[in-house]
């Protein structure tokens, strides 16, 4: 029979191994200094991060990671301190080079002359093929992951994307050796925080790059706060519809944006956009956007996305692979996020309904089932165009619910494709029948991820929720049904611009970079009714 004192030294020592490794699933190092906090820390608003006590220390060490990963660009390819390189993580995003699914800079560059597109070929100046020295990179490159969609089983653009920050930032805090290091993220939900951070816009930082839109670059051009705002997407739902609204909607806005363009380096093309810093500030704020949603509504469990596993090298540059289900909940990662509890600008105009978990598998066609009117097909052959939806205005009346009501209404943009890159984006209108000039805004068509060479151009249908709008515009039991109009924007505004409430002309340069030949094709736009 043991003695007590064993007995007591035995439990001293589960103790010591549970507080040295419980609040981490992860394989900590000790005696590293750069291995996984165990205490989380705070990701923190860019210009949080660079402010205050500790400032000044905080931007130091991200530069430092910054520079010391970009120095390791050249290292032995089979090495793990290429596989700490900035130009390694850019990969594990994507790639040109003869093993790409994306093909070589040469066939992106071809493709780009072959579409009238030529002019921006000198933004892949410098970047080069890269191919995967090992089993490793063959495994982790050009991995990134789109969501699927509502309904979709398979959907991991944010649970890839929160796993690619996760080990990203451990090679960070690696390369500044400082344990306290976290992302910090760029709040352009905040309407006051529309232009790229200064730090990101000095031509002397390491965090700056020349292959962004120049006004964006300059800080003359900053963008929209009307597409920037997540108001309603936070309150939806669905979490397959949230995610599938938030990558197709502000994080491909914000990549076309900062572009130039899209699909053009850095930040404007898949394969590319990993190089540039900013990057990483707009993901995390994507991610914080996530956190966001699941500090509002229960996370599905069991769904088949959470099981699905995917493969990182870690600050060792060792092979570390996970379910996403290991991601859900960021404290055990090491961080959490500043102002998650408020992230909607202002008071949101409808309670959060914290719905049952049956309602995320849902399709779009099960959790509004009745089309109550639908458009003819629209091609969209100039900066602007608009269709009209026929609604009896008793239904139309039916779907306006009183402020603070859960959404009523979608606008579902069905088969949205064009044969080629439209060299604008497209903002979205609803208004009564006929009276296009009185207009509420809904969203904006970007085509990030949507043009690859060597594929034709990918199918996307759309949703946006209308309710609010509907709302707004005080349809009428004598309102016969909707206009939903399309106008041309670059997604960008002076930062000279003062607010207006009248819609301001389309600019000169958006007019010169809308491609008519795109041909552009909208398969038919239904407003449906929630059930
Ligand atoms: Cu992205």
């Amino acid at each position: 029979m043991k003695s007590s004192r064993l007995r007591l030294m035995q439990a001293a020592a589960v103790i010591a191994f549970i507080l040295c490794f419980a609040s981490t699933p992860f394989e900590a190092k000790s005696g590293n200094v750069y291995h996984p906090a165990s205490i989380p820390q705070v990701r923190m608003r860019w210009q949080d991060f660079i402010s205050g006590p500790g400032g000044a220390a905080r931007l130091a060490s991200l530069k430092k990671a910054v520079l010391k990963m970009k120095s390791l660009d050249n290292a032995p390819p089979t090495s793990a301190d290429f596989r700490r390189s900035w130009k390694y993580w850019a990969n594990i995003h994507g790639y040109y080079g003869p093993q790409s699914m994306d093909g070589t800079v040469a066939q992106q560059i071809a493709y780009l002359n072959s579409i009238g597109l030529g002019s921006d070929a000198s933004y892949y100046n410098n970047i080069t093929d890269q191919t995967p020295p090992d089993q490793i990179a063959k495994t982790v490159w050009a991995t990134c992951q789109h969501s699927a969609g509502p309904g979709a089983g398979q959907a991991n653009f944010f649970g890839w994307h929160r796993m690619y920050l996760y080990y990203f930032e451990r090679v960070l805090r690696w390369a500044a050796q400082d344990n306290t290091l976290r992302l910090p993220y760029w709040d352009y939900t905040n309407a006051s925080e529309e232009t790229i951070p200064a730090e990101f816009r000095n031509t002397s930082s390491p965090m700056y790059d020349s292959k962004r839109d120049s006004g964006m670059n300059a800080g003359t051009s900053k963008l929209d706060s009307t597409t920037t705002n997540i108001n309603t997407a936070l309150t939806n739902t669905n979490y397959l519809s949230f995610e599938y609204g938030i990558e197709t909607g502000i994080h491909g806005y914000v990549h076309c944006t900062v572009g130039p363009t899209c699909p053009v380096a850095h930040m404007g093309d898949v394969p590319v956009a990993g190089n540039d810093p900013v990057f990483y500030s707009h993901h995390a704020n994507i991610d914080r956007i996530w956190a966001c949603w699941q500090n509002l509504h229960p996370t599905p469990t069991g769904a088949p996305w959470e099981t699905q596993t995917f493969s990182f090298p870690d600050e060792n540059g060792n092979l570390q692979t996970k379910p996403v289900s290991d991601f859900l909940d960021s404290k055990t990662l090491g961080y959490v996020y500043d102002n998650v509890t408020a992230c909607s600008r202002g008071i949101t105009r409808r309670p959060i309904i914290r719905a049952g978990l049956e309602l995320q598998t849902l399709t779009t066609e099960e959790r509004f089932p009745t089309v109550v009117g639908a458009s003819r097909p629209l091609p969209i052959t100039g900066p602007q165009a608009s269709v009209d939806i026929d609604v009896p205005a008793t239904k139309l009346r039916a779907l306006v619910t009183p402020a603070g009501a859960p959404h009523s209404s979608i606008l579902v943009l069905r088969d949205v494709k064009a044969d080629s890159p439209p060299g604008t984006l497209l903002n979205v209108y609803v208004s009564k029948k006929g009276q296009p000039g009185v207009r509420q805004y809904i969203g904006t068509i970007n085509w990030f991820a949507a043009f690859h060479h060597h594929e034709g151009p990918s199918i996307r249908t759309l949703e946006f929720d209308v309710s609010d709008q509907l709302r707004a515009l005080n349809v009428s039991t004598t309102t016969p049904g909707v206009t939903v109009s399309f106008e041309a924007t670059d997604g960008r505004v002076p930062t000279t611009t003062v607010t207006t409430t009248k819609p301001l002309a389309i600019r000169p340069e958006v007019l010169r970079a809308f491609r008519p030949q795109a041909n552009v094709q909208i398969g038919s736009i239904e407003l449906r009714q929630a059930k």
